[in-house]
């Protein structure tokens, strides 16, 4: 018998929504609050349980509403506290439930603690920053931003220099300072009072620095890393159990860390099975672009990931977490490249296939399950042609230190590592139909739309029984309704196969068996040869005896 203990976020399936690039509703271009409405009932047929939304607050929109100048309010473009108000209740309504993204390492630059903040040295605000004086006439550390440059930006006003991870227009809170916490604590209750579900809470792992403020290791030869001092912190789990007592604990709601740079040890101690830190965290170590696959400059690479090294990983998480703490699954989001240009195949013959067989692979996998926007129909990478069709200060920052300032890289390498990882490829608009701008909106979009959304796009998918948005629609109820993919334990076979990803789910006496061919040519596997079972899903109709056809997946309970 399987000992785990139930909780409803554990059996759910997770839609994760970056509204900018959903649904526009009033041809200005930009998706918006009311585009998610309008959208929910397609959300009810595929079946999820949870919408996460990417930042709705008000913002600047340095970084897409990461940026945040007001926790209590939503961001111009994207409505009104109404429109989110009747998008809750219409949601709730169809038993979908709402979980906010939580953005409080850092706010804007416009947030206006931190407008206070700049103004003196004795300003009430000035210690919700964290502000240091110039070492020797230079930044005072040699910290690189995770958006290129200096992660340290000099502030004329009072002559010091204040720490930014992200942009210069994210300043980094200064979680040391209980007002902090308690201004952060007094905001999340707040939206938890107003009946939404949870949070997804953004680089939280980096709350914590380390005091004295070293300097790190070159990673690029210009600036230093600064990972080591700031991702998995000193007091990192205090803040957290202090959070959890004080809000999180007095709710029914979900949470999912965003970890940066957390290591299978550490996520033990965040999402432990205690309940006294997060419900679970996401990890980068199948994502991280820079360690799966050789890169051209820091994380930018031309390079497909290697299965085996993948898989590796994956398989780590699920066996080093059993019975310890929960986790969660995904293959994209809104920052990383399209999960079926990147793990699978985006050629028009192996496009839906190597979607389905990546979507079983993952699915039938412990932990919840995380579904990107159009991910479910099989939306693909971009092509970048130039600069000028990139729209994330990621890229933007990366291009102008990398090509135009340092040329370390020339101008066509960047942008097919732009093809390859950008952030940019997961934020093209939904391609709802085939009609102009692929139905999301009526006005120009504020970023390109992919050409392929004549021939990948919902309505297509909902048309044809055998696509992609309906295998989705099947793994989605095949957790809800069989409970060993959602406790069972997990066990890995074929540990050293160079072309098959294959587990095992046990629980009760009952076992799933899950195969995957991750080529395009036939594989030989005599995994099913002999076993009597009920075939729970697969993408192909016939099966061959003692081999996998290509991107085929199978799953069998016996
Ligand atoms: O991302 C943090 C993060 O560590 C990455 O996924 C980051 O985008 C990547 O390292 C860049 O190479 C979160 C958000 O998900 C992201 O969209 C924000 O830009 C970032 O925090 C800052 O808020
Ligand atoms: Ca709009």
């Amino acid at each position: 018998m399987n000992n785990e203990k139930h909780a409803w976020w554990k059996e759910a399936v997770i839609y994760q929504i970056y509204p900018r690039s959903f649904q526009d509703s009033n041809g200005d271009g930009i998706g918006d609050l009311n585009g998610v409405t309008m959208r929910l009932d397609y959300l009810k047929k595929l079946g999820i349980d949870v919408i996460w939304l990417s930042p709705v607050y008000k913002s600047p929109n340095d970084d897409n509403g990461y940026d945040i100048s007001d926790y209590r309010d939503i961001m111009t473009e994207f409505g009104t506290m109404e429109d989110f108000d009747r998008m809750l209740a219409a949601a709730h309504a169809r038993g979908i439930k709402i979980v906010m993204d939580l953005v409080v390492n850092h706010t804007s630059d416009e947030h206006k603690w931190f407008i206070e903040s700049r103004k003196s040295k004795d300003n009430p605000y000035r210690d919700y920053y964290i502000w240091k004086d110039p070492r020797d006439g230079h930044e005072p550390t040699n910290w690189g931003s995770n958006f290129s440059g200096s992660a340290w930006k000099f502030d004329e006003t009072t002559g010091q220099y204040y720490l930014h991870l992200f942009s210069e227009k994210q300043p980094d809170l200064n979680w040391e300072n209980p007002k902090v916490r308690d201004a952060v604590y007094d905001m999340m209750t707040w939206w938890c009072d107003k009946g939404i579900d949870g949070f997804r809470m953004d680089v939280i792992s980096m709350i914590s620095k380390v005091q004295s403020y070293p300097d790190g290791e070159l990673f690029d030869g210009v600036y230093g890393n600064a990972n080591p001092y700031v991702c998995n912190g000193p007091r990192v789990h205090e803040f957290l159990q202090e959070m959890n007592r004080r809000v999180l604990s007095r709710y029914d709601i979900m949470t999912v860390g965003e970890a940066a740079g957390v290591t299978v040890e550490e996520a033990k101690r965040y999402a432990n099975n205690e309940g006294t830190e997060l419900g679970m965290v996401f990890h980068f170590e199948h994502t991280d672009g820079s360690s799966n696959s050789e890169s051209v400059i820091g994380k930018w690479t031309v390079n497909p990931p290697r299965l085996t090294y993948v898989r590796g990983i994956l398989n780590k998480w699920q066996t080093e977490l059993e019975g310890k703490a929960w986790g969660s699954l995904y293959w994209d989001n809104h920052d990383q490249p399209r999960a079926v240009s990147r793990f699978g195949n985006d050629s028009k013959e192996w496009r839906e296939l190597s979607a389905k067989m990546l979507a079983t692979v993952l699915h039938m996998q412990k932990g919840t399950p995380y579904i990107y926007q159009g991910e479910e129909f099989g939306m693909t990478n971009m092509h970048f042609e130039s600069i000028d069709d990139c729209r994330d200060i990621e890229e933007i920052n990366a291009y102008q230190q990398y090509v135009t300032d340092h040329k370390l890289v020339d101008a066509e390498t960047m942008l097919r590592c732009f093809d390859t990882i950008a952030r940019d490829n997961a934020r093209t608009p939904v391609q709802w139909d085939a009609s102009a701008n692929a139905g999301f909106t009526t006005g120009t979009p504020w970023i390109k739309v992919n050409p392929n959304y004549t021939e990948i796009n919902a309505e297509a998918a909902l048309a044809d029984p055998n696509s992609v948005f309906y295998y989705y629609q099947k793994l989605i109820s095949l957790r809800h309704t069989t409970p060993i993919i959602v406790y069972g334990t997990f066990r890995p076979l074929l540990p050293d196969s160079e072309v098959l990803y294959a587990y095992e789910r046990e629980m009760d006496g009952k076992v799933l068996t899950v195969a995957a061919n991750w080529t395009d040519r036939e594989q030989e596997c005599t995994l099913f040869d002999d076993l009597e079972g009920e075939e729970l899903i697969s993408n192909y109709d016939s099966h061959r005896t003692g081999i996998l056809q290509p991107y085929e997946a199978r799953v069998i309970l016996h």
